[in-house]
């Protein structure tokens, strides 16, 4: 039998979740409850739109519903935990809305993971299923997803979306169909609601560890999440969100992203791409009124347009754009060129969201990352010894609030450094606040490489890098790049008589080992020693000076 989740959760102190109870921001409900309400609300609007397939609200909670009793009827039970792997198709929008019904927690893995992510999530989670597609881009999922289930030990459901679902495995799309009694489905829902703080769903961390983190969080705080940043980006019954990055990233999930949409009545469309040549037929065909890319899909989008025109985004209202910093440059393109409302998102799946709101001066949306979405998020800007920066000086940001939970899960030790005494969650981020109000990130003080808003922890590729070469040293750090914001360079000392290695030898090694392709090293640097500070650590500013420099000898 799993531990329960609450095992390894940090809870909100009570006094301050009585008082975003009073505050009216954790309404007491969980979140399968909540969107069940806007179903029967507007029961034959459109809700989803994968391609082809359209299913309205009612269409959609029935399934869901009836997809939860399956979930039950295989075996699993409320509080059990299920890796979703999914690409963007109405499958991971059932299955969420059915895990939040029956209070089964989904744990949301990408589908760029591979064996090491996977099966570190499975344990440490203590999954009890994974929903995965059958294969995508010549990977086989279904089959890494069985292998998985001989290391677990426990009872192990592989849930396959796909043409080719094998004997063992479970139908995800059958999963996913109508039920037979949508009433009787309904009912057994009903009685299973969780608790409003209970776990609702697990987001991975950023990371600055050797392994990721986990997230919990809870139904009262995510939906509060969701809710108002559906409020603060102008979402309501009438938008139509398209999904294009990856779904089970906090941004597309419920910044206000799927969960912001639903719960207000809108249509969410499924795309599994951003590339332009898909996504502006898409907006035009579905009139999509909202929809979050990272700055290198902006970027993108703004060269594609700039090429063949932005006829097609005529009904694009608001473009919003986070993950990682947004050149002002780039900003200021946005709305002449593609004719949407620039957004800009400054969030962490820690929960803090700032938003820039939609009738702020151009200056305002161009330049700065906006300022958090309720009255009682707390944030400080830090200097190294945690006292506050005067106004207009770069702090490191720390906070507190409704929707940002307490620590990790399961992660005593480290939550003892990513959290101060008194609960502020230390972001890495350093930031300067403006007169107005107004975030602008600056930099950050956290170990880890942010390529095109995929984060990347340098320990983790160190760590890596170590099991898999010859290497005495190793340091990974962020390059500048021209498309993605960053990539991963590693530095490598040789060990003494160790042979030469090459970028290719680390590259395919992490790939044999099953790592995230973004994860792997697009540049390495041979050296015989690391510079180190006066504590005697690898200096990284050090070596992200010399990268930069490298780099900008080789163009020149
Ligand atoms: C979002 O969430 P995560 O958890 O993948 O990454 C959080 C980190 C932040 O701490 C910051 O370092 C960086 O990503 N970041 C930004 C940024 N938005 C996120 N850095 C500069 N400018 C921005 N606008 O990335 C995320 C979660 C919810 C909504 C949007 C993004």
């Amino acid at each position: 039998m799993a531990a329960p989740i609450t095992d390894g959760t940090v809870p909100w102190p009570e006094a301050d979740a009585a008082r975003y109870v009073a505050a009216g921001y954790w309404a007491g409900r969980p979140l399968g409850d909540l969107l069940r309400d806007t179903a029967d609300r507007v029961p034959d609007h459109v809700a989803l739109v994968d391609g082809a397939r359209r299913l309205t609200y009612a269409e959609l909670a029935d399934r869901a519903d009836a997809a939860a009793g399956r979930l039950l009827d295989l075996g699993l039970a409320a509080g059990d935990r299920i890796v979703v792997q999914l690409t963007n198709g109405w499958e991971f929008t059932v299955l969420t809305w059915a895990c939040l019904r029956a209070g089964i927690v989904p744990v949301m893995a990408l589908p760029a993971h591979r064996r090491t992510e996977l099966a570190y999530l499975a344990a440490h989670a203590e999954a009890a299923a994974i929903a995965v597609p059958d294969r995508l881009r010549d990977f086989d999922h279904q089959a890494l997803a069985h292998e998985l289930g001989k290391e677990t030990g426990g009872p192990w459901h592989v849930l396959v979306a796909g043409e080719d679902v094998r004997s063992g495995s479970v139908d995800l799309r059958a999963l996913c169909g109508p039920g037979d009694d949508p009433a009787a489905d309904r009912a057994r829902c009903d009685a299973l609601a969780p608790g409003s703080r209970d776990v609702a769903v697990f987001l991975l961390s950023g990371g600055t560890t050797g392994l990721p983190k986990l997230i919990a969080r809870t139904h009262d705080d995510y939906a509060y999440n969701a809710r108002a940043s559906a409020e603060v980006s102008g979402v309501d019954d009438g938008t139509v969100y398209l999904v294009s990055l990856p779904a089970g990233h906090n941004f597309p999930l419920a910044c206000p992203g799927i969960l912001g949409t639903l719960l207000a009545g809108g249509r969410v469309v499924m795309l599994p791409s951003p590339d332009p040549g898909r996504a502006f037929p898409t907006i035009a065909a579905e009139q999509v009124t909202h929809t979050a890319v990272v700055p290198a899909v902006a970027g993108r989008w703004l060269e594609h347009a700039e090429r063949h025109g932005a006829a097609e985004l005529a009904s694009l209202r608001v473009l919003q754009v986070g993950g990682a910093r947004l050149a002002d440059e780039l900003a200021r393109r946005i709305r002449p060129v593609l004719g949407a409302t620039l957004q800009q998102v400054f969030g962490m799946a820690e929960g803090l969201l700032n938003y820039t709101r939609l009738d702020d001066p151009d200056d305002v949306i161009c330049t700065t990352q906006g300022r958090p979405i309720c009255p009682d998020d707390e944030v400080r800007l830090v200097d190294e010894s945690d006292r506050d920066v005067p106004d207009g000086e770069p702090g490191s940001l720390l906070t507190r609030g409704p929707y940002t939970p307490r620590g990790y899960y399961r992660a005593r030790e480290h939550n003892a450094r990513a959290f101060t005494a008194d609960g502020w969650y230390r972001s890495g981020d350093i930031c300067r606040r403006t007169t107005d109000g107004n975030l602008v990130v600056e930099g950050r003080d956290k170990d880890m490489i942010n390529r095109g808003g995929e984060k990347i922890s340098a320990e983790e590729v160190e760590n890596l890098v170590y099991q898999l070469t010859d290497a005495s040293q190793v340091a990974a750090v962020a390059m500048p790049d021209a498309d993605l914001g960053e990539r991963v360079c590693v530095y490598v000392v040789l060990r003494p008589g160790g042979r030469p290695i090459t970028l290719e030898q680390v590259r395919d090694a992490m790939d044999a080992a099953g790592v995230a392709r973004f994860k792997l090293p697009e540049h390495l640097v041979l050296v015989d020693e690391l510079a180190t500070t006066k504590v005697g650590k690898i200096d990284k500013k050090a070596l992200r000076a010399d990268i930069t420099a490298r780099l900008a000898h080789t163009a020149g």
